[in-house]
Protein backbone atom coordinates (compact mmCIF):
# COMPACT_ATOMS: atom_id res chain seq x y z
CA UNK A 1 0.00 0.00 0.00
CA UNK A 2 2.65 2.50 1.34
CA UNK A 3 4.48 2.13 -2.24
CA UNK A 4 0.48 3.26 -4.00
CA UNK A 5 0.63 5.99 -2.17
CA UNK A 6 3.98 7.36 -2.83
CA UNK A 7 3.61 6.42 -6.54
CA UNK A 8 -0.04 8.52 -6.25
CA UNK A 9 2.23 11.62 -4.49
CA UNK A 10 4.52 11.62 -7.67
CA UNK A 11 1.53 12.12 -9.59
CA UNK A 12 0.14 15.06 -7.41
CA UNK A 13 3.65 16.38 -7.06
CA UNK A 14 3.37 16.28 -11.18
CA UNK A 15 0.08 18.28 -11.50
CA UNK A 16 2.06 20.30 -8.86
CA UNK A 17 4.65 20.86 -11.48
CA UNK A 18 2.32 22.15 -13.83
CA UNK A 19 0.14 24.52 -11.88
CA UNK A 20 3.89 26.35 -10.22
CA UNK A 21 5.40 26.79 -13.51
CA UNK A 22 3.54 28.06 -16.59
CA UNK A 23 6.18 26.60 -18.86
CA UNK A 24 5.72 23.46 -17.79
CA UNK A 25 1.88 23.94 -17.79
CA UNK A 26 2.42 25.19 -21.60
CA UNK A 27 4.35 22.23 -22.67
CA UNK A 28 1.83 19.56 -21.38
CA UNK A 29 -1.03 20.97 -22.56
CA UNK A 30 -3.18 18.83 -21.27
CA UNK A 31 -1.70 15.30 -21.42
CA UNK A 32 -2.25 13.13 -18.47
CA UNK A 33 0.69 13.60 -15.53
CA UNK A 34 0.55 9.96 -14.84
CA UNK A 35 1.64 9.28 -18.67
CA UNK A 36 3.84 12.55 -19.53
CA UNK A 37 7.51 11.32 -20.02
CA UNK A 38 10.23 13.99 -19.00
CA UNK A 39 13.74 14.65 -21.37
CA UNK A 40 15.64 13.71 -18.54
CA UNK A 41 15.55 11.90 -15.60
CA UNK A 42 17.71 11.67 -12.66
CA UNK A 43 17.47 9.39 -9.50
CA UNK A 44 19.43 10.23 -6.60
CA UNK A 45 19.96 8.16 -3.02
CA UNK A 46 19.86 9.94 0.41
CA UNK A 47 23.42 8.39 2.39
CA UNK A 48 26.65 9.11 4.37
CA UNK A 49 29.65 9.49 3.03
CA UNK A 50 32.94 10.42 4.76
CA UNK A 51 30.62 11.37 7.82
CA UNK A 52 28.73 13.48 5.76
CA UNK A 53 24.81 13.48 4.91
CA UNK A 54 25.00 13.18 0.93
CA UNK A 55 23.00 12.34 -2.03
CA UNK A 56 24.41 9.55 -4.13
CA UNK A 57 24.21 9.07 -8.20
CA UNK A 58 22.18 5.82 -8.66
CA UNK A 59 22.16 5.74 -12.83
CA UNK A 60 23.74 5.89 -15.85
CA UNK A 61 27.22 8.62 -15.45
CA UNK A 62 26.59 10.01 -11.98
CA UNK A 63 26.05 6.41 -10.68
CA UNK A 64 28.02 6.29 -6.90
CA UNK A 65 29.02 9.79 -7.75
CA UNK A 66 28.58 12.11 -3.93
CA UNK A 67 26.11 15.31 -4.70
CA UNK A 68 27.00 14.70 -8.52
CA UNK A 69 26.21 17.40 -10.83
CA UNK A 70 23.49 17.42 -12.75
CA UNK A 71 23.73 18.61 -16.41
CA UNK A 72 20.65 19.65 -18.32
CA UNK A 73 19.91 21.38 -21.84
CA UNK A 74 18.10 24.69 -21.39
CA UNK A 75 14.67 24.18 -21.73
CA UNK A 76 14.39 20.08 -20.85
CA UNK A 77 11.76 19.01 -18.23
CA UNK A 78 13.93 17.50 -15.74
CA UNK A 79 12.72 14.68 -13.48
CA UNK A 80 14.50 13.97 -10.26
CA UNK A 81 13.69 10.84 -7.96
CA UNK A 82 14.82 10.45 -4.73
CA UNK A 83 15.04 7.30 -2.41
CA UNK A 84 15.30 7.03 1.33
CA UNK A 85 19.10 4.94 1.67
CA UNK A 86 19.60 5.93 5.22
CA UNK A 87 15.70 5.88 6.89
CA UNK A 88 15.98 9.75 7.89
CA UNK A 89 13.45 12.08 6.90
CA UNK A 90 14.58 13.89 3.66
CA UNK A 91 13.11 15.90 0.23
CA UNK A 92 14.57 17.17 -2.77
CA UNK A 93 14.04 20.43 -4.27
CA UNK A 94 15.72 23.23 -6.58
CA UNK A 95 14.06 26.26 -5.12
CA UNK A 96 14.98 28.44 -8.42
CA UNK A 97 12.40 26.52 -10.34
CA UNK A 98 9.56 26.01 -7.50
CA UNK A 99 10.23 22.09 -7.52
CA UNK A 100 10.20 21.20 -3.88
CA UNK A 101 8.84 17.05 -3.46
CA UNK A 102 7.01 15.74 -0.15
CA UNK A 103 9.27 14.35 3.00
CA UNK A 104 10.19 10.37 2.66
CA UNK A 105 10.63 8.78 6.00
CA UNK A 106 11.99 5.15 6.03
CA UNK A 107 14.73 3.04 4.26
CA UNK A 108 13.25 2.52 0.26
CA UNK A 109 10.76 5.15 0.32
CA UNK A 110 10.58 7.53 -2.98
CA UNK A 111 9.27 10.64 -4.03
CA UNK A 112 10.13 12.44 -7.08
CA UNK A 113 10.33 16.11 -8.72
CA UNK A 114 9.64 17.32 -11.84
CA UNK A 115 9.84 21.08 -13.74
CA UNK A 116 11.31 22.90 -16.55
CA UNK A 117 14.55 24.00 -17.01
CA UNK A 118 13.67 26.94 -18.17
CA UNK A 119 16.95 29.41 -17.82
CA UNK A 120 20.46 28.95 -18.45
CA UNK A 121 22.60 28.87 -15.28
CA UNK A 122 24.10 26.51 -11.98
CA UNK A 123 21.22 26.18 -9.78
CA UNK A 124 21.39 24.33 -6.42
CA UNK A 125 19.22 21.19 -6.04
CA UNK A 126 18.84 20.66 -1.78
CA UNK A 127 17.50 18.56 1.10
CA UNK A 128 15.37 21.38 2.67
CA UNK A 129 15.16 19.89 6.05
CA UNK A 130 16.95 22.06 8.87
CA UNK A 131 20.45 21.42 8.96
CA UNK A 132 20.26 19.30 5.71
CA UNK A 133 22.27 21.11 3.60
CA UNK A 134 24.76 22.64 5.96
CA UNK A 135 25.51 18.48 7.02
CA UNK A 136 26.53 17.94 3.30
CA UNK A 137 22.85 17.74 1.54
CA UNK A 138 23.69 20.06 -1.40
CA UNK A 139 24.63 19.29 -5.30
CA UNK A 140 24.52 21.43 -8.44
CA UNK A 141 21.76 21.96 -11.69
CA UNK A 142 23.55 22.60 -14.57
CA UNK A 143 21.37 24.57 -17.16
CA UNK A 144 22.74 24.67 -20.72
CA UNK A 145 26.00 24.39 -19.61
CA UNK A 146 27.30 21.95 -22.28
CA UNK A 147 28.51 19.14 -19.82
CA UNK A 148 27.51 15.44 -20.43
CA UNK A 149 23.79 14.64 -19.70
CA UNK A 150 23.91 12.14 -17.28
CA UNK A 151 20.69 11.46 -17.27
CA UNK A 152 19.38 7.65 -17.80
CA UNK A 153 17.66 7.18 -21.05
CA UNK A 154 13.95 6.56 -21.15
CA UNK A 155 13.64 2.47 -22.15
CA UNK A 156 12.11 1.79 -25.75
CA UNK A 157 8.63 0.53 -26.05
CA UNK A 158 9.11 -3.56 -25.13
CA UNK A 159 5.18 -4.35 -24.70
CA UNK A 160 3.93 -6.34 -27.48
CA UNK A 161 0.92 -5.23 -29.59
CA UNK A 162 -1.67 -7.85 -28.57
CA UNK A 163 -2.79 -7.81 -32.27
CA UNK A 164 0.00 -8.99 -33.77
CA UNK A 165 -0.99 -12.19 -34.33
CA UNK A 166 0.09 -13.38 -37.87
CA UNK A 167 -2.06 -14.50 -40.73
CA UNK A 168 -4.17 -17.56 -40.33
CA UNK A 169 -3.04 -20.64 -42.33
CA UNK A 170 -6.31 -21.46 -43.59
CA UNK A 171 -6.62 -24.67 -45.93
CA UNK A 172 -3.19 -24.48 -47.64
CA UNK A 173 -0.61 -27.54 -47.43
CA UNK A 174 2.49 -27.77 -45.71
CA UNK A 175 5.07 -25.82 -46.35
CA UNK A 176 8.71 -24.62 -45.45
CA UNK A 177 8.71 -21.37 -43.37
CA UNK A 178 11.72 -19.48 -42.28
CA UNK A 179 12.06 -17.92 -38.40
CA UNK A 180 14.40 -15.03 -37.78
CA UNK A 181 14.42 -14.74 -33.97
CA UNK A 182 17.56 -12.24 -32.49
CA UNK A 183 17.62 -12.11 -28.73
CA UNK A 184 18.56 -8.81 -27.89
CA UNK A 185 19.33 -7.06 -24.10
CA UNK A 186 17.39 -3.70 -23.83
CA UNK A 187 16.32 -0.90 -21.65
CA UNK A 188 12.74 -1.08 -21.53
CA UNK A 189 9.92 1.45 -20.12
CA UNK A 190 8.42 -0.71 -17.35
CA UNK A 191 6.16 1.88 -15.98
CA UNK A 192 5.88 5.59 -16.42
CA UNK A 193 8.76 6.47 -14.77
CA UNK A 194 10.89 3.59 -14.81
CA UNK A 195 12.94 1.53 -16.71
CA UNK A 196 14.28 -2.38 -16.28
CA UNK A 197 16.73 -4.15 -18.64
CA UNK A 198 14.82 -6.75 -20.01
CA UNK A 199 16.65 -9.61 -22.70
CA UNK A 200 13.78 -10.01 -25.24
CA UNK A 201 13.53 -11.76 -28.46
CA UNK A 202 13.12 -9.37 -31.40
CA UNK A 203 12.63 -6.38 -29.18
CA UNK A 204 9.49 -7.14 -27.56
CA UNK A 205 7.73 -8.89 -24.42
CA UNK A 206 6.74 -11.57 -25.27
CA UNK A 207 8.83 -11.93 -28.91
CA UNK A 208 7.15 -12.65 -31.67
CA UNK A 209 4.03 -14.70 -32.21
CA UNK A 210 5.05 -17.13 -34.90
CA UNK A 211 2.03 -18.89 -37.08
CA UNK A 212 2.81 -22.22 -38.47
CA UNK A 213 0.42 -25.54 -39.51
CA UNK A 214 0.66 -29.25 -38.86
CA UNK A 215 3.30 -30.65 -40.85
CA UNK A 216 4.97 -27.92 -42.00
CA UNK A 217 8.88 -27.84 -42.01
CA UNK A 218 10.24 -24.87 -40.37
CA UNK A 219 13.64 -23.29 -40.38
CA UNK A 220 14.79 -21.64 -37.26
CA UNK A 221 17.59 -18.98 -36.86
CA UNK A 222 18.20 -17.28 -33.97
CA UNK A 223 20.95 -14.62 -34.00
CA UNK A 224 22.13 -13.27 -30.77
CA UNK A 225 23.12 -9.11 -31.03
CA UNK A 226 26.27 -8.38 -30.58
CA UNK A 227 25.70 -5.86 -27.72
CA UNK A 228 24.05 -8.70 -25.70
CA UNK A 229 26.03 -9.76 -22.33
CA UNK A 230 24.74 -12.93 -21.77
CA UNK A 231 24.39 -16.47 -24.12
CA UNK A 232 20.80 -17.01 -25.31
CA UNK A 233 19.02 -19.71 -27.15
CA UNK A 234 15.94 -20.62 -27.73
CA UNK A 235 13.41 -23.95 -26.54
CA UNK A 236 10.19 -24.45 -28.23
CA UNK A 237 7.87 -26.68 -26.83
CA UNK A 238 6.66 -27.45 -30.22
CA UNK A 239 9.39 -28.93 -31.08
CA UNK A 240 10.43 -32.56 -30.66
CA UNK A 241 14.33 -33.01 -30.72
CA UNK A 242 17.20 -32.21 -28.36
CA UNK A 243 16.42 -29.36 -25.79
CA UNK A 244 13.21 -28.20 -28.37
CA UNK A 245 16.56 -26.84 -29.97
CA UNK A 246 17.82 -25.39 -27.12
CA UNK A 247 20.83 -27.68 -27.55
CA UNK A 248 21.88 -26.41 -30.78
CA UNK A 249 21.04 -22.74 -30.05
CA UNK A 250 23.20 -21.88 -26.89
CA UNK A 251 24.72 -18.43 -28.70
CA UNK A 252 26.97 -16.26 -27.39
CA UNK A 253 26.98 -12.51 -28.42
CA UNK A 254 27.12 -11.86 -31.97
CA UNK A 255 26.54 -15.61 -33.09
CA UNK A 256 23.84 -17.06 -35.42
CA UNK A 257 22.68 -20.88 -34.61
CA UNK A 258 20.20 -22.25 -36.70
CA UNK A 259 18.13 -25.46 -37.11
CA UNK A 260 15.07 -27.02 -39.03
CA UNK A 261 12.13 -28.61 -37.36
CA UNK A 262 9.02 -30.72 -38.60
CA UNK A 263 5.27 -29.02 -36.79
CA UNK A 264 4.52 -32.91 -36.02
CA UNK A 265 1.17 -31.58 -33.59
CA UNK A 266 -0.83 -28.79 -33.72
CA UNK A 267 -1.43 -26.94 -30.53
CA UNK A 268 -0.49 -23.38 -29.36
CA UNK A 269 2.66 -24.12 -27.93
CA UNK A 270 5.26 -21.44 -25.79
CA UNK A 271 9.20 -21.13 -26.67
CA UNK A 272 11.68 -19.73 -24.47
CA UNK A 273 15.32 -18.66 -24.05
CA UNK A 274 17.04 -21.84 -22.23
CA UNK A 275 20.34 -21.11 -21.47
CA UNK A 276 21.03 -21.08 -17.46
CA UNK A 277 20.25 -19.76 -15.24
CA UNK A 278 17.14 -20.33 -17.01
CA UNK A 279 14.19 -18.60 -14.77
CA UNK A 280 16.13 -15.50 -14.71
CA UNK A 281 16.26 -15.19 -18.83
CA UNK A 282 12.69 -16.14 -19.02
CA UNK A 283 11.77 -13.31 -16.20
CA UNK A 284 13.49 -10.68 -17.92
CA UNK A 285 11.36 -11.68 -21.11
CA UNK A 286 12.57 -14.49 -23.59
CA UNK A 287 8.95 -16.00 -24.26
CA UNK A 288 6.72 -16.42 -26.60
CA UNK A 289 4.51 -18.55 -28.29
CA UNK A 290 4.12 -20.67 -31.72
CA UNK A 291 0.81 -21.76 -32.81
CA UNK A 292 0.39 -24.78 -34.96
CA UNK A 293 -2.74 -24.93 -36.63
CA UNK A 294 -4.42 -27.89 -37.41
CA UNK A 295 -5.12 -29.39 -40.58
CA UNK A 296 -7.59 -27.10 -42.61
CA UNK A 297 -7.01 -23.87 -39.87
CA UNK A 298 -8.66 -22.76 -36.94
CA UNK A 299 -12.65 -21.57 -37.05
CA UNK A 300 -13.13 -18.57 -38.34
CA UNK A 301 -13.11 -15.59 -35.29
CA UNK A 302 -13.62 -11.93 -35.92
CA UNK A 303 -10.54 -11.13 -33.59
CA UNK A 304 -8.01 -12.70 -32.00
CA UNK A 305 -5.46 -11.31 -29.53
CA UNK A 306 -1.96 -12.44 -28.00
CA UNK A 307 -1.30 -12.34 -24.83
CA UNK A 308 1.31 -13.47 -22.52
CA UNK A 309 2.06 -13.29 -18.41
CA UNK A 310 5.42 -12.98 -16.66
CA UNK A 311 6.52 -12.05 -13.66
CA UNK A 312 9.99 -9.64 -12.85
CA UNK A 313 11.67 -9.80 -9.93
CA UNK A 314 13.37 -6.52 -8.67
CA UNK A 315 15.43 -4.79 -5.67
CA UNK A 316 13.59 -1.90 -6.02
CA UNK A 317 9.34 -2.22 -4.81
CA UNK A 318 6.71 -1.99 -6.81
CA UNK A 319 6.18 1.95 -8.25
CA UNK A 320 9.57 2.76 -7.14
CA UNK A 321 10.79 5.30 -10.17
CA UNK A 322 14.28 5.07 -12.03
CA UNK A 323 15.58 2.01 -12.96
CA UNK A 324 14.73 -1.16 -11.77
CA UNK A 325 16.78 -3.40 -10.99
CA UNK A 326 16.81 -7.45 -10.90
CA UNK A 327 16.90 -9.27 -7.94
CA UNK A 328 18.00 -12.67 -8.03
CA UNK A 329 17.02 -13.38 -4.41
CA UNK A 330 13.49 -12.41 -5.17
CA UNK A 331 13.82 -14.97 -8.19
CA UNK A 332 14.81 -17.65 -5.89
CA UNK A 333 12.36 -16.68 -3.57
CA UNK A 334 9.60 -16.83 -6.29
CA UNK A 335 8.67 -13.10 -4.67
CA UNK A 336 7.57 -11.37 -8.05
CA UNK A 337 7.54 -7.32 -7.67
CA UNK A 338 5.66 -6.64 -11.09
CA UNK A 339 3.63 -9.15 -12.86
CA UNK A 340 2.61 -8.06 -16.54
CA UNK A 341 0.39 -9.11 -19.64
CA UNK A 342 3.25 -8.49 -22.36
CA UNK A 343 5.84 -7.18 -20.80
CA UNK A 344 5.25 -4.11 -19.05
CA UNK A 345 3.04 -2.13 -16.62
CA UNK A 346 0.42 -0.83 -18.80
CA UNK A 347 1.39 -2.60 -21.71
CA UNK A 348 -2.72 -3.74 -22.32
CA UNK A 349 -4.29 -0.84 -20.74
CA UNK A 350 -2.72 2.23 -21.28
CA UNK A 351 0.20 1.53 -24.67
CA UNK A 352 -1.81 -1.20 -26.43
CA UNK A 353 -6.00 -0.98 -27.36
CA UNK A 354 -7.56 -4.36 -27.66
CA UNK A 355 -11.01 -3.33 -29.69
CA UNK A 356 -14.34 -5.24 -30.56
CA UNK A 357 -17.54 -4.74 -31.95
CA UNK A 358 -20.88 -6.08 -29.88
CA UNK A 359 -21.63 -9.65 -31.34
CA UNK A 360 -17.79 -10.34 -32.53
CA UNK A 361 -16.48 -13.47 -31.50
CA UNK A 362 -12.91 -12.96 -29.48
CA UNK A 363 -10.06 -15.71 -29.52
CA UNK A 364 -7.28 -14.60 -26.78
CA UNK A 365 -3.76 -16.89 -27.50
CA UNK A 366 -2.97 -16.68 -23.79
CA UNK A 367 0.78 -18.02 -22.16
CA UNK A 368 2.09 -17.84 -19.24
CA UNK A 369 6.16 -17.30 -19.63
CA UNK A 370 6.23 -17.18 -15.89
CA UNK A 371 8.98 -18.52 -14.98
CA UNK A 372 6.70 -19.39 -11.47
CA UNK A 373 3.06 -18.07 -10.94
CA UNK A 374 0.17 -19.95 -12.07
CA UNK A 375 -2.19 -17.90 -14.17
CA UNK A 376 -5.89 -18.17 -13.10
CA UNK A 377 -7.30 -16.27 -16.35
CA UNK A 378 -10.47 -14.48 -16.24
CA UNK A 379 -12.61 -11.48 -18.02
CA UNK A 380 -14.01 -9.55 -15.47
CA UNK A 381 -17.90 -9.34 -17.34
CA UNK A 382 -17.50 -12.51 -19.72
CA UNK A 383 -17.62 -15.95 -19.72
CA UNK A 384 -15.62 -18.09 -22.26
CA UNK A 385 -17.83 -19.82 -24.85
CA UNK A 386 -14.70 -22.71 -25.06
CA UNK A 387 -11.54 -22.96 -23.57
CA UNK A 388 -8.76 -25.32 -25.42
CA UNK A 389 -7.75 -26.47 -22.24
CA UNK A 390 -3.80 -26.90 -21.99
CA UNK A 391 -3.99 -25.42 -25.35
CA UNK A 392 -5.28 -28.99 -26.85
CA UNK A 393 -6.72 -28.01 -30.02
CA UNK A 394 -7.24 -31.40 -31.02
CA UNK A 395 -9.48 -32.15 -27.74
CA UNK A 396 -13.09 -30.59 -27.82
CA UNK A 397 -13.00 -27.35 -26.06
CA UNK A 398 -14.70 -27.01 -22.59
CA UNK A 399 -17.90 -24.99 -22.71
CA UNK A 400 -18.86 -21.61 -20.06
CA UNK A 401 -16.00 -21.35 -18.37
CA UNK A 402 -15.50 -18.49 -15.88
CA UNK A 403 -11.81 -18.59 -14.84
CA UNK A 404 -9.26 -20.87 -16.15
CA UNK A 405 -5.75 -22.19 -14.87
CA UNK A 406 -2.53 -22.05 -17.46
CA UNK A 407 0.45 -23.32 -15.75
CA UNK A 408 4.02 -21.49 -16.30
CA UNK A 409 5.22 -22.81 -19.70
CA UNK A 410 2.03 -23.94 -21.07
CA UNK A 411 -1.03 -22.11 -22.68
CA UNK A 412 -4.67 -21.74 -23.21
CA UNK A 413 -7.15 -20.94 -26.42
CA UNK A 414 -10.00 -18.76 -25.34
CA UNK A 415 -13.04 -17.98 -27.53
CA UNK A 416 -16.01 -15.75 -26.61
CA UNK A 417 -18.61 -13.28 -27.91
CA UNK A 418 -19.28 -10.26 -26.84
CA UNK A 419 -22.94 -8.90 -26.28
CA UNK A 420 -22.94 -6.17 -24.53
CA UNK A 421 -20.66 -2.71 -25.02
CA UNK A 422 -18.18 -1.64 -21.91
CA UNK A 423 -14.78 -2.00 -20.52
CA UNK A 424 -13.66 -5.97 -19.67
CA UNK A 425 -10.83 -6.35 -17.78
CA UNK A 426 -8.96 -9.32 -18.13
CA UNK A 427 -7.03 -10.34 -14.67
CA UNK A 428 -5.01 -13.29 -12.99
CA UNK A 429 -7.95 -13.80 -10.41
CA UNK A 430 -4.84 -14.02 -7.99
CA UNK A 431 -5.74 -10.61 -7.93
CA UNK A 432 -2.90 -9.57 -5.13
CA UNK A 433 -1.12 -9.58 -9.03
CA UNK A 434 -3.71 -6.99 -10.10
CA UNK A 435 -1.82 -4.41 -7.36
CA UNK A 436 1.74 -5.39 -9.00
CA UNK A 437 0.21 -4.48 -12.58
CA UNK A 438 -1.48 -7.63 -14.13
CA UNK A 439 -4.38 -6.03 -16.01
CA UNK A 440 -5.30 -5.75 -19.68
CA UNK A 441 -8.62 -3.88 -20.74
CA UNK A 442 -11.06 -5.14 -23.86
CA UNK A 443 -13.19 -2.20 -24.98
CA UNK A 444 -16.62 -3.09 -26.50
CA UNK A 445 -18.54 -0.87 -28.77
CA UNK A 446 -22.04 -1.42 -30.46
CA UNK A 447 -25.63 -0.95 -29.43
CA UNK A 448 -26.28 -1.49 -26.00
CA UNK A 449 -28.62 -5.05 -25.35
CA UNK A 450 -30.87 -4.13 -22.26
CA UNK A 451 -32.19 -7.88 -22.69
CA UNK A 452 -28.66 -9.25 -21.61
CA UNK A 453 -27.90 -6.33 -18.99
CA UNK A 454 -29.73 -3.21 -18.48
CA UNK A 455 -28.15 -0.50 -15.86
CA UNK A 456 -30.22 0.56 -13.14
CA UNK A 457 -28.23 3.67 -13.17
CA UNK A 458 -24.55 4.82 -14.17
CA UNK A 459 -22.36 2.54 -15.18
CA UNK A 460 -18.91 3.25 -13.04
CA UNK A 461 -16.05 3.77 -15.74
CA UNK A 462 -13.75 2.19 -13.31
CA UNK A 463 -15.42 -1.08 -13.88
CU1 LIG B 1 18.53 -15.90 -22.73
Amino acid sequence: MKTTILHKAAAVLLLGAAALNPAFAEHNDGTAPATYRPDVTFTLKTGIADGKLVFIGQNGKIRDQVNPDLNVPEGAVVQINLVNGDGAIHDIAVPDFGADSDNISGKGASTAIVFRATKKGEFKYICTLPGHVAAGMIGKLVVGGGGPVAAEPNGINVAQDPTAVGKPVGKRGPQTLTVNLETTEVVGQLDDGSTYRYWTFNNKVPGPFIRARVGDTININMANAKDSAHIHSVDFHAVTGPGGGAAVTQAAPGETKSFTFKALQPGLYVYHCATPMVAQHISNGMYGLILIEPEGGLPKVDREFYIMQGELYTTQPHGTPGEHEFSLERLLDERPTHFAFNGTMGALTKIHKMEAKVGETVRIFFGVGGPNATSSFHVIGEIFDRVYDQASLTSPPLTDVQTTTVAPGGATMVEFKVDVPGKYTLVDHALSRLEKGLAGILHVTGPENPAVFKAHGEIDPNH
